[in-house]
């Protein structure tokens, strides 16, 4: 190839490549039976309201030096997204696009050694031989505790779908600190931290976290009604987000899917698509024109919860209430409100302001606004019919699936099916909803490569947002990036919303396969550069604290580094030997962080400034093993070792 022929390559109208693109996405639907769900909007009756669409690489493509982060500056927001089924969380700087930081959770981490230190394993949970409980894991959606409705800088949550556990991440080291495993669950999907609590008025920050269960499994799912699927059953769980502990689960009708939570704290709420009870296989699943947005009354499940009106599942011990339909028929003390939203819903927001939830129909064209305070009329009885909390419902295009908003009313729809991000704002599709014909709720439209899934605002997701960045997680990079074998690297897009256009600022390539962000500004972030000595018990605190102690065949093997040595040049163990080395790291000087490895016993970890980690092991193979500092640390830093000798 020429230079010529790769100029010209790179200015191709990518019109080609959406139109294979579009195809092979709706024959692959069809092919999955999934064009039933689908008649409603076809490519002829999609909406074209707004602007059309346009190649990205030719208009809505932005000036890039405007964005560029020169080297040495620092970025201006976070990026906290969940590696999905890698189980990680990764950090990212906007609107750079820097890959900062793996945070491994439910994944084992050779980097750190997740899994492998005593640390982690106490956090992983592990079986009786000591080992991890569960070495895979699935994060989706990451949330962060709130103040004033606004992120407080204190931890972060994930959810891992496989095993139903819900992890906590504290910002200030940026570190998993405690995993939960959720009783009586599967496919744990959606997850939400509240925002305040809705009784008392001083807290006005996080206390809970809500857990959406997608799979319903029968209860308990211990081998009986293996083959009845109408007794299967989902469950919402709210976890305390201090103690980590569940506090209460509801019994539902349906599934539950994304999680949002209200402002005031009073509601909680998760779309549902499978509302067709029973339903196993995925074309039962569409056989009902409406599902729902189910809403929970967090106060009033609290009071049920204290009155003991509540059973328990299995062993579990957390206590259940009913949230099902037929025991919650009268509005005035239901604990649950199922509002009627079209066709396989999936992803549910709530604006910035508080007023509004945008749940998105997935196989509908549409997204549903539904208005908070509609919803709290339902509960008093002031409202006929929940359908009736639903304030509009624009059609926006083909698979929209997340909304982020901005600051001015308006929000950002991923439309899966369309390759498109749609900009509709919600007042105008208000009016449209109640006949005004001159409304128009589509205001723009960029196209994405390809099939965006989830999509996020800067700051969206708290009363701070600032209407300055949209991202979007696409599903398919096909031609975006260097081919780099089957398993393509993922993109996501950046795209300024500041203006009344829509600006794709750039991709950025991102390890497979994230699912979802929150875009944070970096003052709110406040992290340690080095550890506190005393926060560890095992601490080695002083370098003369060395040495082998022996307790019959026990023994704890304490050191201590400090560049380019550690505090034993070499340690004699014994053949058969239980072994557990501590190491604190004495240096104190940031991002001086040191590894330890042990050849052939399959152990590597690292200690950062003045932090104590420790791992165990049998010392079963005589020999001399060098244990080895893997962290660049110093000039010295390969000749920094110590020698473990093992008798037979
Ligand atoms: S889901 S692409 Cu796991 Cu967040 Cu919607
Ligand atoms: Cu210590 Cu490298
Ligand atoms: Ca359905």
């Amino acid at each position: 190839m020429t230079q010529d022929d790769i100029n010209k390559s790179d200015t191709q109208p990518d019109l080609g490549r959406r139109k294979f693109l579009n195809t092979a996405a709706l024959v692959g639907l069809s092919g999955a039976g999934l064009s039933v769900g689908l008649t409603a909007c076809n490519k002829e009756s999609a909406p074209t309201a707004g602007a059309p669409s346009a190649p990205a690489a030719q208009a809505g493509a932005a000036a890039h030096g405007k964005y560029e982060v020169p080297p040495g500056q620092l970025d201006e927001y976070y990026s906290f997204s969940s590696g999905g089924h890698s189980g990680d969380v990764r950090i990212y700087g906007l609107p750079s696009g820097r890959q900062l930081k793996s945070i491994p959770v439910f994944n084992m981490d050779n980097l750190v050694g997740w899994g492998i230190t005593n640390e982690s394993k106490a956090i992983l949970g592990t079986k009786p031989d000591g080992t991890p409980k569960y070495t895979t894991g699935d994060t989706h959606h990451v949330h962060q505790s709130y103040a004033d409705g606004t992120y407080d800088g204190k931890y972060m949550f994930v959810n891992d779908k496989i095993h139903g556990r819900l992890a906590r991440i504290r910002m200030d080291t940026m570190e998993c600190d405690k995993i939960t495993e959720i009783p009586n669950i599967q496919g744990f999907h959606g997850t939400f931290t509240d925002k305040r609590d809705p009784v008392d008025p001083s807290i006005n920050h996080t206390t809970r976290v809500f857990c959406g269960a997608e799979f319903a499994i029968p209860l308990p799912n211990d081998g009986r009604d293996l083959d009845d699927p109408s007794k299967y059953k989902s469950l919402f769980t709210c976890v305390d987000s201090n103690t980590m502990e569940p506090r209460w689960q509801v019994l539902i009708d349906g599934n539950c899917d994304l999680v949002a939570s209200s402002y005031d704290g009073k509601l909680a709420c998760t779309n549902q698509y499978n509302t067709e009870s029973g339903a196993v296989h995925y074309e039962d699943m569409m056989a009902n024109e409406m599902d729902a947005c189910l809403f929970f009354n967090v106060a009033r499940i609290e009071e049920a919860v204290k009155a003991g009106k509540t059973s328990t599942i299995g062993s579990s011990k957390v206590p259940v209430v009913d949230g099902r339909r037929d025991s919650n028929k009268d509005p005035k003390t239901a604990l649950t409100c199922y509002v009627p939203i079209p066709k396989n819903p999936h992803g549910v927001n709530i604006s910035p302001d508080g007023k509004y939830y945008a749940c998105s129909g997935k196989l509908s064209p549409t997204a549903s606004v539904i208005e908070h305070e509609l919803v709290l009329k339902w509960f008093d009885g002031d409202l006929a019919n929940a359908r009736d909390a639903v304030v509009a419902e624009p059609e926006i295009g083909l698979g929209p699936l997340h909304t982020g908003f901005d600051n001015r009313g308006n929000a950002y729809t991923t439309l899966f099916l369309d390759s498109q991000i749609v900009k509709w704002n919600v007042d105008a599709a208000i009016k449209s909803f109640k006949g005004d014909k001159d409304a128009k709720p589509v205001v723009d439209r960029i196209d994405v490569h390809y099939q965006p899934g989830h999509g996020f605002t800067s700051m969206g997701e708290t009363r701070e947002a600032d209407g300055r960045f949209f991202n979007s997680d696409n599903k398919f990079s096909k031609d975006r990036f260097l081919p780099v074998g089957p398993l393509h690297a993922e993109t996501a897009q950046l795209i300024d919303i500041s203006g009344d256009k829509m600006l794709l600022v750039h991709d950025h390539s991102v390890l497979s396969e994230p699912h979802d962000s929150i875009i944070v500004r970096r003052d709110i972030i406040k992290t340690r550069q080095i550890y506190d000595m005393d926060e560890f018990p095992l601490a080695v605190k002083d370098p003369a604290e060395s040495g082998v102690f022996r307790n019959g065949k026990k023994v704890t093997v304490k050191l201590t580094s400090q560049a380019p040595a550690f505090s034993l040049r070499e340690f004699k163990l014994k053949k058969g030997d239980e072994v557990t080395i501590i190491l604190t790291n004495h240096d104190k000087i940031e991002d001086l962080t040191h590894g330890f490895a042990i050849p052939k016993y399959d152990i590597n970890f690292i200690v950062n400034p003045q932090e104590t980690k420790s791992v165990t092991f049998k010392a079963d193979k005589p020999g001399v093993y060098w244990c080895y500092c893997t962290h660049f640390c110093h000039a010295l830093h390969l000749e920094m070792r110590s020698r473990m000798i093992i008798e037979a």
